[in-house]
């Protein structure tokens, strides 16, 4: 047994490394916490994301960017714009993120007006848009504050563009160094950047790693990277921690681990990490927490990889033990992080995207897993969709009463790849039973099971918007990707949404094995009918990645592609590249795809022959010009 007072000795904390979004947490942190609290574990939580940003875009950080920005030898011309102007962007940057916060709402007057902010490159977008007044076109006579939003995310896109001219070539807002981790067999362009001396946004980060550790005094630092884009940032974090404190023990894991590092043999990524994690947190912190408080062997380690001491070698361990189920995993919280600083960028006028960067949303998933785990371009061979576990609507609903009650905030973004629609129908029952009234917006799969009653007391039950896969939007791909559902189907279903009042957001791929010219034309054609029969209002076009861990990666044969070999390495295993008979330019086709979608959304060319958006001849549709009216009618 081990004395009680080393058990209360250990104390957890979980960073969000940059960058993964602005607008609101992304949610490991919060669910991990929540979990460990469950446990009765000392746990807290800082998004180094947020801060990171808030620090580089004060008026003191905006001021030391100056200082690199004028030490250049030959600065390019956005950097020298910005220097030319920069007392009006020192004079401006606490105000606009103040109001970007939400606030100071009443600065919009004077954003809108177009001659507070000193304006770079990145409004040159605006002239793309005919007419007098330009941003109007996007967000009509009324939205000064949408308006006064996009312009100010214009302003600080131009911001970006100058810590990635003068600082930092690999720096994004929502990503940063994603190529030095996404796909790298190798871990050598990764080590060769930390090896680097830290540029300002490094210190930047490293410092405030080091603040984050002082105030909490952690012994045990979990890093959570969901995205490539979140890697670089980890280890720059786990860095500084081993070089301050090499007593603090680190553990990484999320997102980006449990898909691309699941071979990992790489020693030098325990320079950094004592610890790297696969698949759903809880069951595995409980064995490590266990093991470090002296109560578990190594050997009894679950989903760990770990560096031998003696050796120098990665091992895996794993030891069988069951998953927690998902009714037991607590409650998240959010206790901790600055729910009141998050920016509320807008950026993009594609309205789905919109939800995805603005607003601070709760996270709440229904269902741990998927319940079809079949489609053939998916990582279903992973645990993150391969275990199926749902919890009863009476605990969903337990869990966003507490949730609003901590953060006092009603919007609700259900992460799940694919909410369930049987427990989406009890938990919406639940929350029209107990008259909770939230917002609330996720992806699911385009079932018969969404008729028009209920997609009604979704709408009722708070359902703002919905995204789900229409794919390739051809039958005979739908099928061979095993996504089981059928052209006419999603009409149907998407109509009953939005009929409801609900948005309804396409993805769209493109690129599929085997997909013909003539597919592409085709699918098109049926987006179109889509868009004008009101079935849906918002789409986006994906090119089809091949990645190690789905049905296509696994049984390229079936599927009439040869795979590329993947180049030797003990780092990251996802994309792989294959040879499709076809060989169809994919890439020249995207671009028109994309154009037409755009205009789709904005109500613009939906009468036209969709050959218009390339400037290549392209094939006639073979669809029928009514098809989609006739697949509502049927109905
Ligand atoms: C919802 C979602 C989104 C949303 C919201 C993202 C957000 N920022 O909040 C949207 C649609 C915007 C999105 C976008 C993208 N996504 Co996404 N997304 C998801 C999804 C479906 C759920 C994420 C989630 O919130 N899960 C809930 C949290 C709590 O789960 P979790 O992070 O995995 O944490 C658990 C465990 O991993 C573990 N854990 C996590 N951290 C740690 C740390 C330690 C130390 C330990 C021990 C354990 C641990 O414990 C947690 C609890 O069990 C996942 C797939 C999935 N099912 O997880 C993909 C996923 C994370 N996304 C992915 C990708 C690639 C992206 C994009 C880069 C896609 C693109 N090309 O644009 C962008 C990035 C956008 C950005 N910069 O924010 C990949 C990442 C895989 C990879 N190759 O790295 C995933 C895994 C899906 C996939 N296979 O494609 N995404």
């Amino acid at each position: 047994m081990t004395p009680p007072a080393l058990i209360e000795t250990t104390r957890v904390l979980s960073l969000i490394p940059p960058m993964t979004q602005l607008n609101t947490p992304y949610p490991a942190t919060a669910y991990l916490t929540g979990f460990l609290r469950s446990r009765q574990v000392r746990a807290a939580q800082e998004d180094l994301a947020l801060a990171l940003m808030l620090e580089l875009l004060s008026p003191a950080g905006l001021q030391q960017v100056v200082e690199v920005a004028a030490r250049l030898p030959a600065p390019g011309p956005r950097v020298a714009a910005f220097l030319a102007q920069r007392p009006r962007y020192l004079g401006t940057i606490a105000a606009v993120i103040a109001f970007l916060q939400g606030r100071d709402a009443t600065l919009a007057h004077r954003i809108a007006g177009r001659s507070f902010l000193p304006e770079g490159e990145r409004f040159r977008s605006l002239e793309a848009f005919e007419g007098e007044d330009p941003v109007a076109w996007a967000f009509g006579a009324l939205g000064v504050a949408d308006r006064a939003r996009h312009l100010a995310t214009l302003y600080l896109n131009d911001i970006a563009d100058v810590l990635r001219d003068a600082i930092d070539p690999r720096f994004e807002f929502v990503r940063y160094g994603e190529r030095l981790a996404a796909s790298q067999p190798s871990f050598d362009a990764l080590a060769a950047a930390l090896a680097a001396p830290p540029n300002l946004i490094d210190s930047t980060l490293q410092r405030l790693a080091l603040q984050a550790l002082e105030r909490h005094q952690p012994t045990v630092v979990l890093l959570s990277v969901p995205f490539p884009g979140a890697v670089y940032g980890a280890f720059r974090i786990a860095q500084a921690i081993k070089a301050a404190r090499p007593e603090v023990v680190t553990v990484l894991g999320g997102g980006f681990v449990n898909t691309e590092l699941r071979e990992l043999a790489e020693p030098r990524v325990f320079d950094f990490f004592d610890h790297v994690t696969l698949d759903g947190g809880e069951r595995v912190l409980l064995a490590l927490l266990e093991h470090l408080q002296g109560r578990r062997s190594q050997q009894r380690l679950v989903r760990t990889f770990v560096r031998d001491a003696a050796s120098g070698v990665v091992r895996y361990i794993n030891f069988a033990e069951p998953e927690v189920p998902f009714a037991d995993t607590g409650t998240p919280t959010w206790d901790g992080l600055p729910l009141d600083r998050y920016l509320s960028l807008l950026d993009m006028l594609n309205p789905m995207h919109r939800l995805w960067s603005d607003g601070r949303w709760n996270k709440l998933t229904v269902a741990h897993g998927c319940y079809w785990k079949k489609c053939s371009f998916c990582d279903v061979s992973l645990d993150y969709i391969s275990r199926y576990d749902a919890a009863s609507a009476e605990l969903l609903v337990d869990r966003v009463q507490a949730i609003v009650a901590e953060t006092g905030q009603t919007g609700f973004h259900l992460v799940d790849e694919a909410a369930p629609p049987k427990s989406l129908k009890a938990f919406s029952a639940e929350l029209l039973r107990r008259e909770v009234a939230i917002s609330w917006w996720g992806n699911i799969r385009f079932e018969k099971t969404f008729d028009a009653a209920l997609c009604r007391q979704l709408a009722d039950s708070g359902c703002i918007a919905i995204s789900g896969g229409l794919e390739v939007a051809s039958d005979r791909l739908l099928a061979l990707m095993k996504k089981g559902v059928s052209v006419d189907q999603v009409a149907r279903v998407t109509r009953h949404f939005a009929d409801a009042g609900v948005l309804v957001h396409a993805y769209l791929m493109y690129g599929f094995p085997t997909q013909t010219v003539q597919d592409t034309v085709d699918a098109l054609e049926l987006v179109r009918q889509l868009f004008a029969n009101g079935c849906i209002h918002s789409g986006f076009w994906h090119r089809f990645v091949c990645t190690v861990h789905s049905p296509v990666g696994l049984e390229p044969e079936r599927y009439g592609v040869e795979l590329v070999p993947l180049p030797p390495g003990n780092f990251a295993r996802n994309d792989v590249g294959f040879i499709d008979p076809t060989g169809v330019d994919h890439d020249a086709l995207g671009a028109g795809l994309k154009k037409a979608v755009y205009n789709y959304m904005h109500g613009i060319g939906l009468e036209e022959d969709v050959r218009m958006w390339w400037d290549e001849p392209m094939p006639k549709t073979r669809i029928a010009r009514r098809r989609i009216e006739r697949a509502l009618q049927a109905a």
